[in-house]
């Protein structure tokens, strides 16, 4: 079976560990590609930093730092505190030596006129992850985010200097992919949607992480008219973010902090938007008919990805609703 898996960074990463391992155990041959966002990209001391990309990579190699979400295991940060005294790079933005490893072999390769979706495949041939990892586009695309700051009024900053240095508390007035009207898709990408048995909207962030894979030129496109059944897992359980600024994106957009309104935000497909399907956690068991009347066939079902038990039943949870759209 060929599952293609639009993802972000923790949740998206959760879920294809699940997936993985619901495959794993299945007979037969079964291929995972993950359509990955790159709006959280920055250049930071000259590096090509791909947070997202890097989240998936070390998770489904078992190499990530657990606690953080984000990093390597074992990491030190000596470097990273000469950067600093240096006064180069983001002092609030912190690049461990291992994790500046694959910054630098990456922005070597680039610099090499190697497109990122090969350096993405070279990166993750050190390890078995089990799927196949794409950057939505090649091109440098990265949300920037219009914020109005009580003291210096309305300004623009990148999404990580809004996130991780702001912790996501200035308002956001509108979110910006700089330099996507001349992205293309990467290699593969519409192929792994148009080719895929299943087509999943993973449970990340619907504005800076699904939102900007759906920004560029002909993905949208590829999800509405592939033959694969499309289904999302909702990022918002009980009217919360699982983790991250989701909510806070969410009311930028003007779309309620809820898993229907997600759902209606992605829209059905019968009606020109996105979606077959859409899992919603069993606390919300009272919104499916608000989603079902969106023409979006609903379940409620446990979506929190504690462990590789949970995370392999939402994936398996995920597989049969494609299963019942399709037909
Ligand atoms: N997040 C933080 O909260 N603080 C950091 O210092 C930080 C550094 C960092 C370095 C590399 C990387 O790939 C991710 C990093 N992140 C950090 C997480 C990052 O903001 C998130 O992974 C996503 O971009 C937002 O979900």
């Amino acid at each position: 079976m060929k599952v293609t898996v639009l993802a972000g960074g923790v949740g998206g990463a959760r879920f294809l560990m699940g997936l993985r391992g619901l495959l794993a155990a299945d007979p037969g041959d079964h291929e995972i590609t993950a359509i990955v966002n790159t709006g959280d990209d920055a250049w930071v001391a000259g590096l090509r930093v791909t947070p997202d990309l890097d989240t998936i990579m070390y998770m489904l190699a078992g190499v990530n730092d657990a606690v953080r979400g984000w990093g390597r295991a074992g990491e030190s940060e000596r470097v990273s505190a000469e950067l600093t005294a240096w006064g180069v790079g983001w002092p609030w933005f912190t690049l461990g030596d291992l994790d500046l490893g694959a910054h630098i072999a990456r922005t070597s390769w680039l610099r090499e006129g190697v497109p990122l979706s090969d350096d993405v495949t070279r990166l993750t041939s050190r390890w078995p992850i089990g799927a196949r990892l794409i950057p939505s586009p090649d091109d440098d695309v990265e949300t920037w985010v219009e914020v109005d700051d009580p003291d210096s009024g309305i300004r623009s900053m990148h999404f990580q200097e809004w996130w991780v240095r702001h912790r996501s508390s200035l308002p956001a007035r509108a979110f910006e992919q700089r330099g996507v009207a001349d992205a293309t898709p990467a290699a593969g990408v519409l192929d792994a949607i148009s080719d895929a048995d299943v087509v999943v909207v993973g449970p990340s962030n619907p504005v800076v992480s699904i939102g900007t894979i759906l920004g560029i030129p002909r993905i949208a496109d590829a999800i509405r008219s592939t033959a694969a059944p499309v289904v999302g897992v909702s990022p918002i359980i009980g009217g919360a973010v699982v983790r991250g600024m989701a909510d806070a994106c969410l009311t930028a957009i003007g779309v309620e902090t809820a898993a229907d309104a997600v759902a209606l935000h992605y829209g059905s497909r019968a009606s020109g938007g996105l979606l077959d399907g859409w899992l919603v956690d069993a606390v919300d068991i009272e919104l499916v008919p608000n989603v079902e009347a969106a023409g979006v066939t609903a379940r409620a079902v446990p979506l929190w990805l504690r462990d590789p038990v949970t995370s392999a039943a939402l994936a398996s949870e995920a597989l049969s609703l494609a299963a019942d759209v399709r037909r």
